[in-house]
């Protein structure tokens, strides 16, 4: 087993990790840029080494200075959490190359599954259902414009190289075809640095359920069941369930199946997901392979009892699978609302400024992914992910009523969440019933202005911060790195105001 693991992340994925680690007894190290110094995950590990300035491309996405991070502090092994270089088929080779192990698939599948076009054939040779489409890249619109009559209209242009809905464009006629396959080409052009896009049939309204599964060196592969994840804004899940309502058991086993076989074909090993469509026929398509751990895996290990980071760690090492796939079952229901800094009353924009007051829920079932802390400040230069919620309960109904409650007893000061918008939106009669689709936020929810926090609760809520701060019960913790700057929110919490920026 490895001794020492670098987490090259940040935030709440950078802590679920190296308290991961410290469960197996591993050692950590944090990596941090100027704009982290203070930050959670830097206290929280064992080590922590500064890799440059707040700009991503000059830190968390600089591969060598991670690589030099890496071997100055000696680590057997990176885990890249989510985002960041979790993909990058050049910096798993590149940890190919100097020894390093990387936490995540092999380069080769990594470079397969983030090709769409190729991965779409490879798939296709082995039966998977995959959205009817194109075979291959044609760079001629006459011969596009012929694909497009024969897969039949409407129709759905894709970047190749993509992914997060960069460059799509829905085409319902002809006419449209041509300014729509120009747009869509300059703007993969721009996003990925490759211009070529291939069409699909399009799926009206469909559902996006995606299966978890673990893949180890030797062979083994087991899917861990379905996540409904169709809740989303721009390309951005919002909440994520599992069990998803729209599965039965046949469905579901006939997914999971496909599931593996796709990690088979693909030679992909440690954990991946497989993204399906689902249309209003229950028909499914293969859509894509995540190549890493994601943020919502948490509703898995909640069902399944199954920690995926421990087993992600534990197949780098070589190990073979502990379980078969007739040992994993599904109990109960899980569901997760990530918790961002943006304000949802003015069009989602990210808000930036100090946590003045922070108090988590907690209950039974009750489970908080969390990379913040009173005092800290939320940087601007990164995805303004805070924390995850995350409930459990024996039935969908009761972990519904559960979320509801923890989203009412969970109290952020300081800078506007999504808090309220996820408590209205749990509670929502049609989320109620089940009936979640890619549609559901804009059908629902365009419009949204909300109730804001009572004056009262808000005031309750300093009060409850300042007596905090005369007793002194909520401070940072110093760190190996940072010890010289222990910090105390409280002297620095400067003008009380509740709105942030
Ligand atoms: C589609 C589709 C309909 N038809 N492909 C969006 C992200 C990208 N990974 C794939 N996406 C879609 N591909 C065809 N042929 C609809 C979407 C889509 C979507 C998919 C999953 C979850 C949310 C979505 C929101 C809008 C569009």
């Amino acid at each position: 087993m490895f001794k020492k693991i670098m987490i090259a992340n940040r935030g709440e994925i950078a802590v679920r990790i190296i308290k991961a680690c410290q469960e197996m007894g591993i050692s950590t190290v944090a990596v941090f840029s100027d704009a982290d110094r203070l930050s959670l995950h830097v206290q929280i590990a064992d080590e922590a080494i500064g890799i440059g300035p707040p700009p991503a491309m000059e830190s968390y996405l600089d591969i060598d200075r991670i690589i030099q991070a890496a071997q100055k502090t000696g680590v057997d092994a990176i885990h890249p959490g989510y985002g960041f270089l979790a993909e990058n088929a050049a910096f798993a080779r590149r940890c190919e190359k100097e020894k390093i192990v990387f936490i995540g698939p092999n380069s080769d599948a990594l470079e397969l599954v983030g090709d769409k076009v190729r991965s779409r054939q490879t798939l296709e040779k082995a039966d998977i259902p995959i959205i009817p489409g194109m075979k291959g890249i044609v760079k001629d619109t006459s011969a596009i414009k012929a694909e497009a009559q024969k897969i039949g209209y409407p129709v759905m242009i894709k970047a190749s190289a993509g992914g997060g809905g960069k460059g799509m464009r829905v085409v319902y006629t002809e006419k449209e075809l041509t300014p729509a396959l120009e747009a869509g080409m300059r703007e993969a052009k721009s996003a990925f640095g490759d211009e070529s896009v291939y069409l699909e049939k399009y799926i009206e309204e469909p559902r996006h359920v995606e299966f978890q599964a673990l893949a180890d060196n030797h062979g083994n592969v087991v899917h861990l069941f379905e996540r409904e994840c169709s809740i989303q804004r721009r390309h951005q899940k919002i909440v994520e369930e599992t069990p998803s309502q729209a599965l039965d058991s046949e469905l579901r086993a006939r997914m999971g199946e496909t599931a593996r076989k796709v990690m088979q074909v693909s030679e992909y090993n440690n954990a991946g997901t497989v993204e399906f469509l689902l249309d209003k026929d229950k028909n499914f398509y293969f859509l894509e392979v995540n190549a890493r751990l994601q943020v919502e895996h948490p509703v898995t290990e909640l069902t399944t009892g199954v920690d995926l980071v421990h087993h992600q760690i534990k197949i780098a090492a070589g190990e073979k699978l502990p379980f078969k796939q007739e040992d994993l079952e599904q109990k109960g229901h899980a569901i997760e609302c990530r918790i961002y800094a943006e304000d949802p009353r003015n069009n989602f924009l990210p808000s930036s400024g100090k946590i003045l007051y922070f108090k988590e829920p907690r209950g039974p079932g009750v489970r908080h992914d969390c990379g913040i802390y009173s005092g800290w400040d939320v940087p601007i230069y990164y995805d303004p992910i805070l924390a995850k919620l995350i409930v459990w309960a024996e039935n969908r109904e009761t972990a519904c009523q559960r979320m509801i409650k923890a989203l009412d007893d969970y109290v952020i000061l300081g800078v506007q969440t999504s808090i309220r918008f996820l408590r209205d939106l749990i509670g929502h009669p049609q989320f109620h019933k089940g009936e979640t689709t890619t549609h559901f936020i804009q059908d629902h929810f365009a419009d949204w202005t909300g109730e804001k926090d009572s004056e009262e609760k808000q005031r309750l809520a300093l009060l409850a911060a300042a007596f905090d701060s005369l007793h002194g019960t909520t401070s940072g913790k110093g760190s190996q790195t940072t010890k010289k700057e222990i910090y105390s929110p409280w002297l620095s919490l400067g003008k009380w105001r509740l709105g942030g920026k």
